[in-house]
């Protein structure tokens, strides 16, 4: 059982808090949980956060002993550990890629045993997949060998999620994110970008060049629904959760140019060009649709967004925000 009940006294840290999931993952735990409730931690300044994201404190995540006196401090109950480094960017630097991404988790979960920390979040990616890897409907217990550090680092730290669980009864939880698709924070250096950067190009009418090929299947979510799912397996109760690497996690499956023809219906004059560049190798070693039936099965994952559905709200809410 987990060492800490959460009851009326849960005390989120989320680490990572202006990145791509952490922005919108940030509004939907303080709905939940109450405002002051939720700590935003990110390594930016201060300076270049806007006012409501306090309560906030700068961290630099490798810095143990500043995480250490955040959860200490602020008698911390929860975990959400969203700082990463994505694949494309941690190709160019892969010391740095592991580092951040390895050394973090190690912490966070070292740290979580010895502050009985009740649950912590930690995701992992499709990129934990690799060219062995089976490419339609790819199984929760499919074959990782990823080409990526990215990969290389979420396949680890999926093992050392399952180890903590198992020798120290960490209660850490985690889903195999695929490409994610928001209005608000912006991605950071991934091979799926291109499926947020297009519809910036579409609503400024410029045309947009694709950096993967046309033909390029890749696993997909809107983030209204990664939100959802993560909020859902936190909420899941503990005996129901049977994976304790990371569930496979699915929505969406298409290509750029399936979605450049979705964005077409809306906006007929847009186009694109395509000019691949190094993130199609990577993007050609990930299955292109995933199989989440462990997750539909274990704590009622359900998404809710087609493509249709998940590009129109893309668009409508991109106008909004240019119009302001
Ligand atoms: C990336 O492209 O690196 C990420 C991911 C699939 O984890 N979006």
């Amino acid at each position: 059982m987990p060492s800490k009940i959460d009851m009326n006294n849960t005390k989120i840290l989320v680490i990572g808090a202006c990145g791509q999931i952490g922005t919108e993952l940030l509004v939907a735990l303080r709905k939940r949980n109450g405002h002051d409730n939720v700590i935003a931690t990110d390594i930016h300044y201060r300076e270049n956060v806007s006012p409501e994201i306090a309560p906030y404190y700068k961290l630099d995540v490798l810095n143990t002993d500043a995480l250490e006196a955040l959860i200490v401090d602020l008698e911390i109950t929860q975990i959400y550990h969203l700082a990463a480094v994505l694949s494309a960017k941690g190709e160019s630097n892969p010391t740095l890629a592991w580092d951040l991404n390895m050394n973090s988790l190690l912490s966070v979960l070292d740290l979580s045993v010895k502050h009985k920390i009740s649950k912590v979040f930690w995701p992992s990616s499709i990129a934990v997949f690799g060219p062995d890897s089976v490419k339609e409907n790819c199984p929760q217990q499919g074959v990782t060998e990823p080409s990526t550090v990215y990969g290389i680092s979420k396949a680890a730290g999926e093992q050392w999620c399952k180890y903590y669980f198992e020798k120290y009864g960490l209660d850490v939880r985690s889903l195999r994110y695929p490409g994610l698709i928001s209005y608000t924070g912006a991605p950071g250096g991934g091979t799926t970008d291109y499926a947020v950067d297009i519809f910036h190009h579409a609503i400024k009418g410029e045309s947009y060049t694709c950096f993967l090929n046309e033909q390029t299947a890749l696993p997909m979510m809107f983030m209204q629904d990664a939100i959802n799912a993560t909020l859902q397996l936190m909420d899941a109760p503990y005996k129901g959760i049977k994976v304790r690497t990371a569930y496979n996690l699915s929505a969406l499956s298409f290509t750029p140019e399936e979605l450049e023809k979705e964005i077409k219906s809306l906006i007929p004059e847009f186009s694109v060009s395509y000019a691949p560049d190094f993130r199609q190798a990577i993007a050609d070693s990930w299955p292109a649709s995933i199989d989440d039936s462990a997750a539909r099965r274990d704590w009622g994952w359900k998404p809710s967004y087609n493509l249709k559905a998940m590009v129109r709200e893309m668009l409508e809410n991109l106008w909004v925000l240019q119009a302001e």
